[in-house]
């Protein structure tokens, strides 16, 4: 455990009901009583854990008082972070929580960085590292569904799962390492079955969580949503009918969207990040170019891509050149205003690759349109699947964890094929121990600190 003692404003920065002030470390308590006046009886040293005081925050250097609050002292191991905790509840202003943090600095507290908390909380042992990352998930969940997901991991589902996994692996090494010394020819056939056998059952294990890991981003994270097309043919009226609101400007004059807006939409259940762009033209106003190119960045990272056409004017190179983008990506095309005369019919769009096809009008149908488009796009991330499984398994909902148990899969197919094939025994150890510790990073055991740094930099500070 450290000997620092770090604090931070644990509530957004902004007005509100309260607006707490944390600390933790081995000074947490010594320091908050310098700062904090109990209106009766003794200081928290002196306090039971857990029981809230009402009193005042004072500067101790010009006696002044800051604020009125509750305190309340958590002792280590039965907090958090597993150290010493103090939360000082204040008056939830912007200028009054920074100052009593930076009494709190003043008086030996060193500020937090982003996740420290919970970093603590996982390097004292409290929180495995996929039980830490629930936690941003929980802050982060952007539908009741991912939030489900993420307290089920926090409660320990993909833990559990993974030290499943770990266990069988430990089975087979331990045998393994008790045949090593036998010669080779001496160790029975139905001894080398077995363990195949369970190599075997194992590996499939494996397949199971690894088929998981889509759907639990898409839960995680939302399903990165971007509309895309030339200008003027309505993705920001696509945006507006789906949000049900005039969030994005609609004109008739094409380039009306500069620069792109992210709404998170919930469509039975499937949360999408959607993501209106630029319409997409070759053009010489710097502005709008610069937003183009915003516009091709998010069409890369994109999970599904809505790519709207415009019937009732002739296509254009830019439509193809679009297209031809987001070859590679999944999409859905959408043939917008057939309220007016059509110019072009599907088939001038060339092959679509399998493509789905809606053709709508947004000015006339509105939630009509919505309901077609979210058959279409629950149809793509297959929900029947996510709901009955959210909640009631362990899913994997980081490419972090996807490529833990991806290489740990890996290691132990070769470890089969090395039994399969009659080589010695040390070297199918040397593989199982490999497997065993990229489980391992999945629940932080085997982690290294510069990717524990990434992992944790992500919260927010106070987290
Ligand atoms: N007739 C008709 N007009 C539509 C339809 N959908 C959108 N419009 C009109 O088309 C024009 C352009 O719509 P926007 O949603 O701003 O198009 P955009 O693709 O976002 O355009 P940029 O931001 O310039 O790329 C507006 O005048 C809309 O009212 C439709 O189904 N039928
Ligand atoms: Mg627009």
């Amino acid at each position: 455990m450290t000997d620092i003692t770090i604090a931070a404003v644990a509530t957004p920065l902004g007005e509100g009901g309260i607006g707490v002030v944390r600390l933790s470390g081995p000074d947490s308590i010594a320091i908050a009583d310098t700062i904090f006046r109990p209106k009766q009886g003794k200081g928290l040293k002196d306090q039971e854990s857990y029981k809230l005081r009402y009193g005042k925050v004072v500067d101790p250097a010009t006696g002044r008082t800051v604020d009125e609050a509750l305190a309340v002292a958590m002792r280590g191991p039965h907090s958090y972070t597993a150290e010493d905790v103090v939360e000082l509840q204040c008056h939830g202003g912007v200028v009054v929580v920074q100052e009593v943090l930076e009494l709190c600095l003043k008086q030996g507290a060193t500020l937090a960085e982003p996740g420290e908390f919970t970093k603590r909380a996982f390097l004292n042992g409290r929180l495995d590292l996929s039980q830490a990352e629930a936690v941003i998930d929980i802050v982060r969940s952007p539908t009741r569904l991912g939030l489900e997901v993420a307290i089920d991991q926090l409660e320990g589902s993909l833990s559990q799962k993974v030290k499943d996994l770990q266990e069988k692996l430990y089975q087979i090494t331990v045998r393994v390492e008790a045949s090593i010394d036998f010669p080779e020819d001496d160790l029975p056939d139905v001894e080398v079955q077995s363990m195949e056998e369970t190599m075997v059952e194992t590996i499939q294990e494996m397949e199971e969580l690894l088929s998981t890991a889509d759907e639990g981003k898409i839960l995680r994270e939302g399903l990165m949503t971007v509309i895309t097309g030339k200008p003027n043919v309505g993705k920001s009226s696509l945006l507006n009918t789906l949000l049900n609101e005039n969030r994005a400007l609609v004109t008739d004059i094409p380039g009306t969207t500069r620069d792109s807006i992210e709404e998170v939409v919930n469509l039975r259940g499937v949360p999408l990040r959607l993501i209106d762009t630029a319409g997409i033209r070759e053009s010489s106003d710097m502005v709008e170019s610069l937003g183009v190119a915003r516009s091709l960045d998010l069409l890369e990272d994109a999970d599904l891509v809505l790519h709207v056409f415009d019937r009732s004017e002739p296509l254009t190179k830019d439509d193809f050149a679009v297209l031809e983008r987001t070859e590679n990506s999944k999409r859905i095309v959408l043939i917008n205003k057939v309220d007016l005369p059509p110019l072009w019919d599907v088939d001038d769009l060339g092959d679509l690759h399998g493509a789905p096809c809606l053709e709508m009008s947004l000015l006339q149908e509105g939630s009509e349109v919505v309901q077609r488009l979210a058959d279409r796009i629950v149809e793509f991330v297959g929900r029947s699947q996510i709901t009955s499984s959210a909640g009631s398994r362990a899913l994997l909902t980081r490419t972090r964890h996807k490529q833990a148990l991806q290489a740990a899969k890996g290691a132990l197919e070769e470890s089969l094929r090395t039994l399969k094939q009659g080589l010695p025994l040390d070297l199918i150890a040397v593989d199982l121990y490999n497997a065993l510790e990229h489980l391992g990073e999945i629940t932080g055991e085997t982690v290294r600190e510069n990717v524990l740094d990434r992992i944790f930099s992500q919260f927010c500070i106070g987290k």
